[in-house]
């Protein structure tokens, strides 16, 4: 690697593998010199990390701005939900609340109470904050940003961490000029127009090249928040990076391709702690019914593509549309509970010895392709856990078009 600081090649190894150059030649020397088990406890340790890495986003601004149903929003909950952060117009966040994202409990959304609510100071607010627990901050508005956001923005950035504007209820300052002038058609102009003055005002306050982005937490298909999320994605590094795209509500066919990306480059680690002694790859195998590492990973996915139970049933609820209605729109056996059972009837194992060198070298890494395409119990649970993701992708977009088509 070199240790080169382009940020465009950092970029590139990152989205490879989220392993160093030392870890990969130490994994393929102790699998040379003493076969898969030797590699286990390191790769174990890169999964703990996965599971365990935190990721703070914060959310700021006035009271009512819509702090509490952007999080909301961004979990995929409905402000009905038991779990929903408490939305409306009385429901004023007076200190930090943290809320875990559904399924990936590790990505957490601080709702802050905004800095005007607050005696503080810029920076004693965000010392009261804590604000080294967070990577990023939001900061929302509903009209132009005022002195308190800017401040705040310019102690966040003093402080070396990242802010992004955001303008929300959007859609309703578009249904005013709708009421105003029936004949208003000229949306993208006016949405253009309000951007250009938020960033022209922050200029003005010395905050470097600004972005805002224009949302409506309740029409997230439409204006920025896809954007918003873009920008986020490309700001994290590593770790972060994944965890925050496996946690991004479920609401396009392509933020399902982007999450099957990143899972697909991890089955090979999944496929190195559950392979089992002895399995020859043909079509007669059979799965030891404890295999919880296979489970657990699928169950995993399962939960990063929206596709457990908890999920499917948010989604039904949003889209209107009856929970079993919404089932059966796909065809796959790995809803609900995964057993075993359940992954012997895809009849995945057949296909096994179909990956070629090449699949190896795209999918996973040159140096490991080469390394784990010897070892017969890893191919074969490779090659199930690649089909079952594949199975669940497929599932997953059909479910987004169903439920986020109606919406
Ligand atoms: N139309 C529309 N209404 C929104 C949007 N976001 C929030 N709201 C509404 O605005 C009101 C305030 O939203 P909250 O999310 O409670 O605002 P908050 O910033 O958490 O408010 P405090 O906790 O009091 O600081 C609620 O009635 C929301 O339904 C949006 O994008 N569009
Ligand atoms: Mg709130």
């Amino acid at each position: 690697m070199g240790g080169s600081s382009s940020s465009e090649q950092v970029a590139e190894t990152e989205s490879s593998s989220f392993f160093t150059q030392e870890e990969l030649s130490k994994l393929t020397s102790d699998f040379e010199t003493a076969g898969v088990e030797s590699v286990k406890p390191l790769i174990k340790k890169k999964i703990t990390e996965l599971n365990k890495t935190e990721l703070n986003i914060a959310v700021t601004g006035e009271t009512g701005t819509g702090k509490s149903t952007f999080i909301n929003a961004m979990r995929g909950l409905l402000s009905t939900d038991p779990r929903a952060a408490k939305s409306g117009t009385t429901e004023t966040t007076t200190e930090p609340t943290g809320y875990s994202h559904p399924t990936l409990l590790n990505v957490h959304y601080w709702d802050l109470p905004g800095i005007g609510s607050t005696r503080f100071t810029a920076a004693k607010y965000l010392t009261e904050m804590q604000f080294k627990k967070y990577d990023l901050f939001i900061i929302i508005s509903t009209t132009r940003f005022k002195e308190n956001d800017m401040k705040l923005a310019r102690e966040i950035k003093r402080l070396g961490k990242r802010f992004y504007f955001v303008r929300s209820k959007i859609e309703v300052d578009l249904d005013s000029m709708r009421e105003e002038n029936p004949s208003f058609n000229e949306e993208e102009e006016e949405l253009d127009k309000i951007r250009r003055d938020c960033v022209q005002k922050l200029k003005e306050a010395e905050i470097l090249s600004p972005k805002v982005f224009l949302i409506s937490s309740f029409k997230k298909e439409k204006f920025d928040f896809n954007q918003l999320n873009e920008e986020l994605e490309r700001d994290l590094k590593n770790v972060k990076k994944m965890i925050f795209v496996l946690a991004l509500p479920n609401l396009s066919v392509k933020i399902i391709q982007k999450k099957h990306e990143i899972l697909n480059k991890h089955i090979w680690m999944f496929a190195t702690l559950s392979g089992e002694l002895g399995t020859v790859p043909d079509s007669n195998f059979s799965l030891s019914s404890d295999n919880d590492v296979l489970i657990d990973a699928i169950v995993h996915f399962q939960k990063s593509l929206g596709l457990d139970d908890a999920s499917l049933q948010r989604l039904a609820e949003k889209a209107g549309i009856p929970l079993e209605g919404l089932k059966a729109t796909v065809q796959t056996p790995l809803l609900g509970e995964i057993t075993t059972d359940a992954i012997m009837k895809l009849n995945y194992g057949a296909a096994v010895v179909a990956i070629s060198a090449l699949e190896f070298a795209v999918e996973l890494n040159p140096i490991l392709g080469s390394i784990f395409r010897k070892d017969s119990s890893f191919l074969m649970m490779y090659n199930i856990l690649r089909a079952a993701l594949k199975d669940l992708t497929a599932s997953a977009e059909i479910v987004v078009k169903v439920a986020c088509e109606t919406d």
